[in-house]
């Protein structure tokens, strides 16, 4: 009974405007914020009964419009293990968020968890819990009241609000709690800031004697006193290059530049400044900046000069899941050299597959070798180049539809799995058994005194640490990259021209009916109407290392063309041929 009365209190208190409707699509429900309450409340309801579905392991909820203007926003659920929502539970989360009265909403609830087997009306305090984060958006005040009213409504249901974060904070934590570990944000940062350290210091000198070496576990040494006197032991600052240092960071006037501000000084070998950094009179979110303005637009984002022309930038997006890097090359015009997801990628493979190789270098006794399956996962919007060159690199090369819910899935399979959207979405996911089997690899070469072996073996245990496991990060994302090149003594330029990007452009049609669209094979392919496949091949064949597709758009009411050439015109004239037919 007090069930029923709180489900109807909640959701007579944010009723649904007539005509409006929502849809949970490839990033949860988006909006004009002001219109959010009822969606942001209902998937509150939603995420309370996923987590009492499950047990009462923790889910999460996120407030956010991601790289959207400032007056968006939007709301997002997140799993116990840290990952989007189960696919299964989507339509639901459509006919909640529709339901034209709070009696809709009543009945709907009921038979859901009847058909779902939810515990509802009680069943003691811990039956549900949602952590709850938004980003500096000005309607996320008032949606997280919506929020907390709607878990409120499930009885037994408890809410824990974990502040303004980045989006992939958010899941961290859930997971984290998951799984028992310490979930604060401070150890958020510790365990990127001590990971980051270890794999961009750790130099081979450091580890003069194995002796000195603890036997403990491997984990929990990472983090150790031992680690943190021998990570004392190297110089913090390595002198050097101040160019090789400096790092500019636009941080999208979001939250990622906040929490980059907060660590910074920590981190050894960087001089980091954050421009749009959110601070007053910076700037307004996302606007003329960030990482989708700068992949897409492809020019220097607001607030930056000809004064950084040769300094080493990135750029990450309103809710921090999204990074880029950039550099300015000529004081002549505004354009950057751009390193996508695509490339962010390339070096992630190339490093973990460097360190594989030197585990199983020499390798004579079989107990030492560390056989790993090693996958990475693209979209169709990964250029060509990059796929080539992961290809050479004698990797398998997995192709799913656009969406991180797919990628994600996807990397999953492998032993290591990497994935990356071009537009900086991506992360590097270590199954479990693998990392067992890393750990005991590692101590067995730490007795054998095979120190380059088990240096590679820590190193990339460092990596799984330091790369968020439950969802793509800007922040360790970056901190992984300048690992890199710290370790590998790369200039931004030697990662630049780890291959050429094929000149490729983007185009979106305004259509009656986008649905119209059917698509196959990850996206490559239309289906739906038949003839217009025809078309796209009769076009592509018209040029050297052409490719074009056209897809639906899963968040704006458009379809997407992209079109890849040997030159820049030429991709420009593929694309926009396509364009016409689509029309
Ligand atoms: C969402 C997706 C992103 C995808 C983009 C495509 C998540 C968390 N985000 O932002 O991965 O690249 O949509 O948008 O899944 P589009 O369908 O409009 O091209
Ligand atoms: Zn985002």
């Amino acid at each position: 009974q007090e069930q029923r009365q709180r489900l109807l209190a909640a959701a007579s208190r944010f009723p649904l405007p007539s005509g409006t409707r929502f849809s949970y699509g490839t990033a949860g429900f988006r909006a004009d914020g002001a219109t959010m309450a009822p969606a942001v409340c209902r998937a509150a309801i939603l995420a309370a009964l996923r987590s009492a579905k499950l047990g009462g392991a923790a889910t999460g909820l996120v407030i956010t419009a991601s790289h959207n203007p400032v007056r968006d926003n939007g709301v997002k659920i997140a799993d116990p293990d840290g990952g989007m929502m189960d696919q299964r539970w989507e339509p639901f989360a459509d006919a909640l968020a529709n339901a034209p009265d709070p009696d809709a909403l009543l009945q709907l609830v009921l038979q859901f968890a009847k058909d779902e087997e939810i515990p509802l009306g009680g069943g003691g305090q811990h039956m549900a819990q949602v952590l709850l984060g938004r980003d500096t958006r000005p309607t996320g005040e008032y949606l997280l009241d919506a929020a907390l009213q709607g878990i409120n409504a499930i009885v037994g249901a408890r809410a824990i609000d974990m502040g303004i974060l980045t989006t992939p904070q958010l899941h961290w934590m859930v997971r984290s709690k998951n799984k028992g570990i310490k979930a604060s944000e401070s150890d958020y940062f510790t365990q990127l800031i001590d990971s980051f350290r270890f794999i961009s210091t750790l130099l081979p000198a450091a580890f003069g004697s194995l002796e000195e070496l603890p036997e403990t576990d491997v984990l929990e040494f990472l983090t150790s006193n031992f680690i943190r006197r021998l990570l004392e032991l190297v110089p913090k600052d390595k002198g050097g290059d101040e160019l090789a240092k400096k790092l500019i960071v636009d941080g999208a006037n979001g939250i990622g530049g906040v929490k980059l501000e907060q660590i910074k000084t920590e981190l050894s070998g960087l001089d980091i400044v954050v421009r749009n950094s959110g601070k007053e009179g910076e700037g307004i979110l996302n606007h003329m900046c960030g990482a989708d303005f700068v992949q897409k637009e492809r020019v220097i984002p607001h607030g930056f000069s000809s004064e950084d022309v040769g300094v080493r930038c990135a750029s990450l997006d309103g809710d921090a899941d999204r990074l880029v890097y950039f550099c300015m090359s000529s004081t002549s015009d505004n354009r950057v050299d751009l390193v996508d997801g695509d490339k962010i990628l390339s070096l992630f493979a190339l490093f973990i597959r460097e360190q594989l190789d030197i585990i199983n270098k020499n390798d004579d006794q079989a107990n030492r070798s560390l056989p790993a399956k090693l996958g990475v996962v693209q979209t169709a919007y990964a250029n060509g180049a990059s796929t080539k060159f992961l290809k050479n690199l004698g990797l398998e090369v997995a192709l799913t539809p656009t969406g991180v819910k797919y990628l994600h899935k996807k990397a999953l399979e492998y032993d290591i799995g990497i994935y990356f959207e071009a537009n900086g979405h991506g992360t590097v996911l270590f199954s479990e058994d693998f990392i067992s089997q890393l750990e005991s690899v590692s101590k067995k070469l730490c007795s054998e005194a095979a120190v380059a072996q088990h240096q590679a073996a820590m190193r990339l245990l460092a990596a799984s640490q330091l790369i968020n496991q439950a969802v793509g990060d800007a922040l360790s994302g970056l901190l992984l990259v300048e690992a890199i090149l710290q370790y590998k003594g790369w200039s931004f330029q030697n990662w630049c021209e780890l291959y050429s990007d094929l000149p490729s452009r983007q185009l979106k049609v305004k259509v009656e009916d986008r649905t119209a669209i059917v698509t196959t094979n990850a996206e490559t392919k239309v289906s739906q109407p038949s003839s217009l496949q025809e078309l796209i091949d009769m076009e592509t064949a018209n040029y050297t290392h052409g490719r074009c597709f056209v897809r639906p758009s899963g968040t704006e009411d458009v379809v997407r063309v992209y079109a890849e050439a040997s030159t820049q015109e030429a991709a420009e004239s593929l694309a926009k041929s396509v364009a016409d037919h689509v029309e």
